[in-house]
């Protein structure tokens, strides 16, 4: 027996929990399918819906158009808002082409346009962390961009300029790392003693509750495979955090059939989580796999439980049945 030939009883799994789907991907998700079910297909999406590419694929096959911008959904034709938000330029784009609209935006990533405006309308500087070209910051800058400026992380801090250091405020990407971010505040706070905290935290709390699960398995893992999509920040963010935890690799999956099973040679414990967009099924055929290769012994890493559920869009909710009944006189 070779040095790196792991005897099957040692072999574990430990399964991070919470991962995958969060409430604003489970009603952006549920948006479009009812969407779909009522209006018929095809229907239009603005950019991915959430970035996953079998949740993505799936819609496509039946009948969801994904487009770039407002200008290539016909007139007149339904087209739904991603989960991570537009600006108001796309709204009105979409208003000039008479376009039907359906918002799927996650309430947490509203609640930070919220905070853009108020703190626009009191004229602070806003310093956005977050990653350029992302669609959320796009929107989120979209709201006020005369006083927003966006930080993609410690290394922009020393380019940032303010017009009145007593009115900074910085805020954020709902998805990215706490640990960088808090990095990224502390030294915008060296240049800028008085920049304010955002009202509540940006960063939202499945992104916060994947990273704490991760952070907390880590340390005994030799690997760490997280199902998610490259474009999808928050899954990203969960194999950085489990390398910085301790983690002695770790690796981004869309599949249960990209993982080298050159990983798993000398490993006696691979740690397992997915990204905020990413359906379960995934992860069940990465588990399957695990199984077939005598990583049978599954162990769950629970450190949060969710219970968080949003209500669908007001035209997609059920409509409430009214008690006609007439009473005799
Ligand atoms: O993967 P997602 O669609 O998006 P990011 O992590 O790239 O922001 O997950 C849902 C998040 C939202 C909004
Ligand atoms: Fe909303 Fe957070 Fe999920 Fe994004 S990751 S959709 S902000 S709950």
């Amino acid at each position: 027996m070779s040095a790196s030939v792991i005897p099957a009883g040692e072999k574990r799994v430990l399964l991070a929990e919470p991962r995958g789907y969060c409430a604003g991907v489970d009603r952006a998700v549920e948006t479009v399918e009812r969407a779909l079910k009522k209006h018929g297909a095809p229907i239009y999406v603005r950019k991915e819906i959430v970035h996953n590419r079998h949740v993505v694929d799936t819609l496509m096959e039946q009948g969801v158009i994904f487009v770039d911008e407002t200008d290539e959904v016909p007139e007149g034709s339904l087209l739904v808002f991603s989960a991570h938000g537009v600006s108001p330029a796309v709204r009105d784009a979409a208003d000039n082409r008479h376009l039907h609209t359906i918002d799927a935006t996650c309430p947490l990533v509203t609640k930070v346009h919220q905070e853009a405006k108020r703190f626009a309308r009191d004229d602070f500087d806003i310093l956005l962390i977050g990653h350029d070209g992302h669609e959320e910051v796009e929107g989120t800058a979209g709201e006020a961009p005369d006083h927003v400026q966006v930080v993609n992380g410690p290394e922009d801090v020393d380019k940032v300029t303010v017009r009145d250091e007593s009115k900074v405020i910085w805020l954020s990407q709902t998805t990215l790392s706490v640990d960088e971010t808090m990095l990224t505040v502390r030294k915008l706070r060296e240049r800028f003693p008085d920049l304010q905290d955002p009202p509540s935290d940006d960063i939202c709390y499945a992104t916060q509750n994947r990273q704490v699960a991760v952070k907390e398995m880590a340390p005994r893992c030799d690997l760490v495979i997280v199902v998610g999509s490259e474009n999808s920040s928050n899954s990203v963010r969960l194999v950085e955090v489990a390398l910085q935890a301790g983690a002695k690799a770790s690796h981004l999956v869309d599949y249960a059939n990209e993982i080298d099973l050159a990983w798993l040679e000398g490993v006696r414990t691979v740690g397992l989580t997915s990204g905020a967009s990413v359906p379960e099924i995934l992860v069940r055929g990465v588990l399957d796999l695990l199984s077939e290769h005598g990583y049978a012994d599954v162990e769950p890493v629970k450190t949060a439980q969710e219970t968080l559920v949003f209500s669908l869009p007001r035209e997609l909710r059920p409509s409430r049945v009214l008690n006609l009944t007439v009473k005799p006189s």
